[in-house]
């Protein structure tokens, strides 16, 4: 069949198949892609085998969840931050920090505080590198913004997160932090190790057929807004790791691997009650001003609420 003929078809089964009210959107969205799987199925040759193991594929990444994990590990969820990069600069919104991918492990509901918060619940203190992070959230002008909101999730020492990981405690590494007066924020954590995908699960046996690590580098997210100013998502990674520049989500940016300070000083050590040497991190956040010329950056996706 050649590719005009596929298209009539994917258009009579759905446009012209309707015989009620349609969402023309979907209609739209449908037609194209099911014209588009129709056309790889004839130039590949893909057989009913291949066929059938491909919806068996997708059923079993879906009843697992891990839908939103293949999304990160085939670039899709990197590609729509491309395309959000493309529509700002359009709009000629530049600078500011970069966005990238939220990913699959937000978790509504974190505790909130004003200015500080200690995200650790204490219980890998023993092994883990104490981490200290601040900074300001800057607005488009450069001046600070008191009150903007920064939630922060990050993984433990298992490179595993607090809720989809049930041993840990609830909103463990996990927080919503208000800037002060003077638009800073700064939390206490840990230095959290990088995630890997299950080894047994779907996203990681396409991987191994693609000859694909499923590693990310270790990383924190956060998400800053603030009212009047285009909502960031993004994430900072821990310098050093080895897959850095080799996620397997594709989600290292330029701008987002601060360095991490080490700090042995004992006077600091006592000022902050610590018996060993603590990371430290200062990163500030540059939002931009909200304008209706750029696609909305609050995006709507099904999340956990806790
Ligand atoms: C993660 O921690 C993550 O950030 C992404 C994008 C995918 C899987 C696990
Ligand atoms: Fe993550």
């Amino acid at each position: 069949m050649n590719h005009a003929d596929i298209e009539a078809l994917a258009r009579k089964w759905i446009v012209e198949a309707a015989d009620r009210p349609a969402n023309p959107r979907v209609q739209q969205v449908v037609v194209r892609l099911l014209g588009d799987l129709c056309k790889a199925i004839e130039d590949l040759d893909i057989t009913p085998t291949e066929f059938w193991s491909g919806v068996a594929y997708l059923s079993n990444a879906g009843a697992s969840n891990e839908l939103g994990l293949l999304a990160a590990g085939l670039g899709l969820e990197h590609f729509l931050d491309l395309r959000a990069d493309e529509a700002e600069s359009r709009a000629g919104l530049e600078g500011g920090t970069p966005r990238t991918i939220e990913g699959p492990l937000y978790v509504a509901g974190a505790p909130q505080s004003v200015g500080f918060a200690r995200l650790d619940d204490g219980s890998e203190s023993d092994r883990a590198e104490t981490l200290f992070m601040q900074g300001t959230v800057f607005d488009q002008a450069g001046r600070p913004v008191p009150g903007a909101k920064v939630e922060v999730w990050h993984a433990n020492l298992m490179g595993n997160y607090s809720f989809f990981d049930r041993t840990q405690s609830d909103f463990n590494l996990r927080r919503t932090i208000i800037t002060d007066h003077n638009g800073r924020y700064q939390f206490r954590s840990i230095i959290p190790v990088g995630y890997g995908c299950p080894p047994n699960g779907s996203t990681q046996q396409l991987l191994n057929l693609l000859g694909r690590h499923g590693q990310r580098p270790a990383h924190i997210h956060f998400f800053v807004s603030a009212p009047g100013h285009r909502k960031l998502t993004t994430q900072i990674n821990i310098e050093g790791d080895a897959y850095l520049w080799d996620d397997f989500a594709f989600a290292t940016r330029e701008g987002l691997v601060p360095p991490v300070a080490r700090v042995n000083d004992p006077a600091q050590l006592d000022a902050k009650r610590l018996d060993k040497p603590f990371a430290s991190i200062d990163f500030d956040f540059h939002l931009g001003r909200e304008t209706a010329a750029a696609p909305g950056t609050e995006v709507e996706r099904a999340r956990a609420a806790a």
